[in-house]
């Protein structure tokens, strides 16, 4: 009971954090979707990034705020990249939509990349924080190299 409980909990909670499948009115509100999501995700990714090299004073409690925002919109792009919003005012190739599993690959390991960040900017060891960065933009560039016009 306590376990059905805690799954129809956490079923609620996700639904109201990201709807299953966001529908839009229009394919250019689905790309504006996509795009401020990952305006918002690199705003604050690029913040802890800023930290660990040096440009921007650490502040452990600003970093730890930061990465639970960038891990939370990490789950948002995803929905607005549905068939038809491959055209206009975008960087996204063609092949996101005709290699898609390979494109949802790179989506997962961010997502997995920036969980673990979360994780480690939330202990506030600066060094764990630092790699995980790391990994964190190497994975947005890898996908980027492949999916996203120059
Ligand atoms: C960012 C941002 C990206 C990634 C990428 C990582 O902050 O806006 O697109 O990190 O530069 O290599």
């Amino acid at each position: 009971m306590k376990k059905l409980t805690a799954y129809l909990l956490t079923g609620a909670a996700l639904s109201l954090a990201v709807p299953a499948s966001a529908q839009f009115s229009k394919p250019e509100n689905a790309i504006k979707y996509r795009q401020s999501a990952m305006f918002m995700m690199s705003q604050n990714f690029g913040r802890v990034a800023g930290m660990v090299a040096g440009r921007i004073p650490f502040d452990a409690k600003v970093a730890a705020e930061s990465a639970a925002v960038a891990e939370f919109m990490a789950k948002l792009p995803w929905d607005g990249f549905g068939p038809g919003t491959d055209f206009g005012q975008t960087k996204a190739k063609p092949e996101i939509w005709t290699n898609k599993a390979k494109f949802d690959d790179y989506a997962k390991k961010m997502q997995n990349e920036m969980g673990k960040l979360a994780a480690a900017a939330k202990a506030g060891n600066l060094d764990n924080i630092k790699a995980a960065v790391n990994a964190t933009g190497g994975a947005c560039k890898s996908c980027h190299d492949d999916f996203q016009e120059k």
